[in-house]
């Protein structure tokens, strides 16, 4: 018997007596399957996803919004939306980015050569992992539009760090971390001059190039170190993405690219368009960067130093094989290595298959110095039918691979609009296929791209949503799409519309992995240090504090007030507001907001936050809290007066 029809026969059953428990309810199961249209099937997914109120999701998807510049937080199974990050872009709930503290990360750190930025293109999240397997403390996250990588502490679910790659004016293949998390990944994807020089496009060959990025985290901190990062020059060969190996293939890297025919160097000189120029050769290099080796370079001094970030040059990459190429089959996308890191799955746009390389064989290949060929920047090629474990077709435009805990492979395949299932051990036929709406980028299975993936859910995130929702104009959303991988056969069971940004890849991590703050304590603590503010005041401190033209204002906030509630300033006066907010119980937090100021500011339990303005406009300024905090939250509310000069 199916799950629906014993549904079914339970509802059966329970009639008679229970037929008016059922009225009173809206009516009894058959009549509703039947006025809404719904199959057993539907029922069955129904009760695999439906989530009662008051009860938790198994398991938390962390997913890029794309160019939202957000991250979004969903439940599984239930599709429930429980938060957005700002990561890259402003965000007024958490008061990032809105005149408080998160100023200094998304305005300061995130300036990209001197210029502030409001918004990224967050392509692939990842989580920080002890020995490839998810801790549950940190999030990683790429800007592919303005490289840059940004540290979410998965405590409180904040951005607490931007760094700004110093080389790329583009990043594709990262946020990627390496199995104990000490390097974040990030690797350039369009070509240009490293550094940020001139050069025309006649010099494409001699002055363009890519380059990875190793980013050292430092996890005691908490924060990436800049100074202990260093990069690996490589050719102008338009790279994408990348993963880290595990287990026997840790201290490597393997990152695709798709334009080995460097025609981008040859745009607008009456030659074909990058999209057909970047597809002629039936082969492109999956780059193996042998990270530790080119760590000890660096060390030793062999690097070169370009705009304050070390860089192993590409010549002596290539003489010490710190980098390897191997030929895979045409304009490549998706690289994921196994679980167990024995092997290394690559996907072509333009090829129907998914190549699996044997990390054992190219290690032996590269020891023994068996190489097939030389590219023309002197980096040593293996043969393809030497490297490879085998080959499985899977169908047309296959992209990006995950894993589930019984040797099952799943590629999402763009052009088929398909989720297929099969096996990267065996390489036989593939064994089932499930078609998505539409036209699948990424898909994630739980902890699927860890050392133990933990099979059961697998969300397919679609790049077009046509006629799944009801219509809000030209401009559809994505649609993610969770399947059930457990049993024998795939069930696509619900659908999430993501109407913010298109969002790329996601991690699907254990709920009970993360150990998230209640509060913080004691109050007054600043989230982007961690530590007690050196403002923060305790009830009975509060304070106005005027030296010459700058007046710091100490308040405090608690059910239902702000103290002090008036605030008087001069004309031109520099206002430092101070605010601690001195709750110390869960859910109750306030918010600070005033007219025209463009400040919206976050008072959690416990949070310090701290705003700067100049009082340049004089007049009455109502501040109030944005929280619906109690009974008596529209009276949580005071005003700023700033008196006209000489008035
Ligand atoms: S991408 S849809 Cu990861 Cu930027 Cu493949
Ligand atoms: Cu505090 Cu409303």
């Amino acid at each position: 018997m199916t799950g629906a029809a014993l549904i079914l026969s339970l509802g059966l059953a329970c009639e008679g007596e229970e037929r008016e428990d059922d009225d009173e309810l809206g009516g009894d199961l058959e009549e509703i399957m039947e006025r809404r249209g719904l199959t057993e099937v539907d029922i069955l997914a129904a009760a695999k996803t439906y989530t009662p109120s008051g009860k938790l999701d198994e398991y938390v998807l962390l997913a890029s919004g794309g160019h939202s510049g957000h991250v979004l937080v969903i439940g599984v199974p239930s599709m429930r939306i429980l938060k957005y990050v700002g990561v890259f872009s402003p965000e007024p709930f958490q008061g990032y980015g809105m005149g408080g503290l998160g100023d200094a990360i998304l305005y300061g750190e995130g300036k990209q050569r001197g210029r502030t930025l409001t918004w990224g293109d967050i392509h692939h999240p990842n989580l920080s992992e002890t020995n490839g397997d998810y801790d549950g403390e940190f999030m990683f996250v790429n800007d592919k539009a303005n490289s840059r990588i940004a540290v979410i502490d998965l405590e409180d679910f904040m951005t607490k760090q931007i760094v700004t790659n110093p080389l790329l004016a583009s990043s594709h293949g990262g946020a990627i971390v390496t199995p104990n998390t000490d390097y974040v990944l990030e690797v350039s994807q369009y070509a240009t001059p490293l550094g940020g020089d001139y050069a025309p496009l006649s010099e494409f060959q001699t002055r363009y190039r890519g380059a990875a990025t190793f980013w050292k985290f430092d996890r005691a901190k908490g924060r990436i170190d800049p100074a202990r990062s260093f990069s690996v020059e490589l050719p102008p060969y338009a790279q994408d993405i990348s993963d880290a190996g595990k287990f026997a293939s840790d201290g490597y890297v393997f990152v695709n690219s798709w334009d080995t025919e460097m025609a981008a160097g040859k745009l607008g000189e009456g030659q074909p368009v990058l999209e057909s120029g970047a597809s002629q050769n039936d082969m492109d290099y999956l780059h193996v960067i042998n990270f530790k080796k080119a760590e000890s370079l660096v060390a030793e001094g062999k690097a070169i130093e370009i705009n304050g970030m070390r860089v192993l040059p590409l010549d002596v990459a290539a003489k010490e094989h710190v980098l390897v190429f191997i030929p895979e089959p045409k304009s490549p996308h998706g690289c994921d290595v196994t679980p167990d890191g024995t092997g290394i799955v690559v996907a072509g746009k333009l090829d129907t298959h998914a190549s699996v390389f044997e990390f054992s064989k190219i290690k032996d290949l590269i020891e023994r110095g068996e190489f097939a060929s030389t590219d023309p920047y002197g980096v040593s090629v293996l043969d393809f039918q030497k490297a490879l474990r085998g080959q499985v077709e899977i169908g047309l435009g296959p992209l990006h691979t995950t894993f589930d805990n019984t040797g099952h492979a799943y590629t999402s395949v763009f052009l088929d609009s398909t989720v297929v299932r099969w096996n990267y051990t065996k390489l036989d036929e593939p064994i089932q296929t499930i078609q998505v709406q539409y036209n699948i980028g990424h898909l994630i299975a739980a902890e699927g791209d860890s050392a133990h993936p933990q099979g059961q859910w697998l969300m397919a995130m679609n790049k077009m949503s046509q006629d799944r929702y009801v219509s809000t104009g030209p401009l559809l959303p994505q649609n993610f799409q969770l399947i059930d991988i457990s049993g024998p056969t795939m069930q696509l069971v619900a659908d999430l519309p993501i109407g913010l940004g298109e969002p790329h890849f996601a991690m699907l991590i254990k709920a009970d992995k993360l150990k998230t703050l209640d509060f913080y304590k004691p109050p007054g603590i600043n989230p982007y240090t961690g530590l007690r503010a050196e403002g923060a005041v305790a009830p009975g401190q509060e304070r106005v504090e005027r030296n010459g033209k700058k007046v710091d204002v100490y308040m405090t906030v608690i059910r239902s007030h702000f103290t002090p509630s008036t605030i008087e300033v001069d004309e031109g006066d520099e206002v430092t507001l101070h605010i601690t907010s001195v709750e110390q119980s869960r859910d109750q937090t306030h918010g600070f907001a005033i007219d025209m100021y463009n400040l919206s500011l976050s008072l959690e339990p416990g949070r310090y936050e701290q705003a700067t303005f100049i009082a340049d406009t004089p007049g009455v300024f109502p501040f109030y809290c944005t929280e619906f905090c109690s009974a008596l939250h529209l009276e949580m509310a005071g005003y700023l007066f700033v008196r006209p000069k000489g008035g």
